[in-house]
């Protein structure tokens, strides 16, 4: 496959309702969008990075530059190019993996549209719909938060996932444990919020029989989690540190980490993906499929990594409705908890054209060779 241009948009999404981490606040998700054309069809990948380098140290400013000026000067020159390439043709550039990841999932699309075979079979999944669970986001207030949650219980939800920070973890989660019960699947996401002296704070959290706490300190301080793995018993899960297959072992070995949040844009790419749920399956470590608030390009994508046999915990693949009111594809829709995981070929979706441009925050730049 020849790549002949590769389209940048910029899309803003306003979220239903805003969602607070414990780094910050959105209410509108700015999306970089990829749009390739190549001589075998059209394929189009989505950029996870968020508008302001607070997850990570990419940013969607930074992306777009490092596309246009590096990534795509790589990829137009190449005569022949595959998903299985981008890893080799892009090692000249560090790091900048969402970049690369929304570049890489562009080409899968193209290259598996052209070809008529899904994601989902390609990537090797074995099941034909996904358990969905909901990241809830800090409320103002306890009661707020609850009202929430039950929504989300009512609209079938299969687990809840809390984010907190100091300040707002041990009452909260004990509030959503009432008012679920003991049977709903609850767990925590501190972002990053903690350091190593809050690990007997957190020790509190045992009692509400969590599935995880994930990334409770800096995403470079694997010391800290081995040693907070060692005296709670809830499992300990990674999610900012897990950007390579190599860090994952290294994180399993040394006992940081005992089930990851896989999330394809932190990684590299859908192949990269792989590579660690494969790694995790061979040590017998749990995957989930995190989320990054994607629209329907990139949950299409998602929802068929998270039906590959490893990921046995729900991920934060939720329906299109619990971020927007209007999606760039066709809606994903919940039932009985569960989304289906896309058929045809490529992502299996279609881009709403008409609403990218309507939504557009720049006019789209189309690079060449
Ligand atoms: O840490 O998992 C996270 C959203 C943006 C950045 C980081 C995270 C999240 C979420 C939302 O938790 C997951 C989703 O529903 O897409
Ligand atoms: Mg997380």
């Amino acid at each position: 496959m020849r790549v002949e241009s590769i389209t940048l948009h910029r899309v803003g999404m306003p979220l239903v309702r805003p969602f607070e981490t414990s780094f910050g606040r959105e209410t509108e998700r700015d999306v970089l969008l990829v749009e390739l054309h190549t001589d075998s069809g059209v394929g189009w990948g989505e950029c996870v990075a968020g508008a302001a380098p607070n997850y990570s140290s990419e940013y969607v400013d930074g992306c777009a530059q490092v596309i246009e000026r590096h990534l795509a000067p790589l990829l137009l020159s190449a005569t022949a190019v595959q998903a299985r390439d981008l890893t080799g043709l892009f090692a000249p550039v560090v790091g900048h993996r969402m970049a690369k990841a929304a570049l890489e999932a562009a080409v899968l699309d193209a290259e598996l549209r052209a070809s008529g075979i899904s994601m989902a079979t390609f990537l090797g999944a074995e099941r034909t719909e996904v358990e969905c669970g909901v990241s809830v986001g800090i409320s103002p207030t306890i009661d707020e938060l609850l009202t929430e949650v039950q929504g989300y219980v009512n609209a079938g939800y299969r687990r809840i996932k809390l984010k907190v920070k100091p300040g707002w973890d041990i009452e909260p989660v004990r509030r959503v444990r009432e008012l679920i019960g003991a049977d709903l699947g609850l767990q925590v996401d501190a972002n990053t919020a903690y350091t190593r002296d809050d690990i007997a704070h957190l020790g509190q959290l045992d009692e509400f029989d969590l599935l995880l706490i994930e990334q409770p300190f800096d995403e470079e301080d694997i010391a800290s989690h081995v040693e907070l793995a060692r005296v709670i018993s809830t499992p300990v899960c990674l999610d900012e540190s897990i950007v390579s297959v190599g860090i994952a072992i290294d994180a399993i070995e040394r006992g940081a980490t005992s089930i990851i949040n896989i999330k394809p844009g932190r990684v590299g790419g859908y192949l990269p993906a792989v590579a660690i749920h494969d790694a995790c399956v061979g040590r017998g470590v749990p995957v989930w499929c995190g989320g990054m608030l994607e629209t329907g390009i990139g949950r299409a994508m998602n929802v068929a990594l998270a039906a590959l046999p490893g990921f046995t915990l729900p991920g934060d693949t939720s329906a299109s409705d619990r971020y927007y009111r209007e999606d760039l594809t066709e809606p994903f829709v919940l039932s009985k908890g569960r989304l289906a995981v896309p058929t045809g070929p490529g992502s299996g979706i279609t881009v709403r054209t008409d609403l990218v441009q309507q939504l557009a925050l720049m006019r789209p730049r189309t690079l060449r060779p």
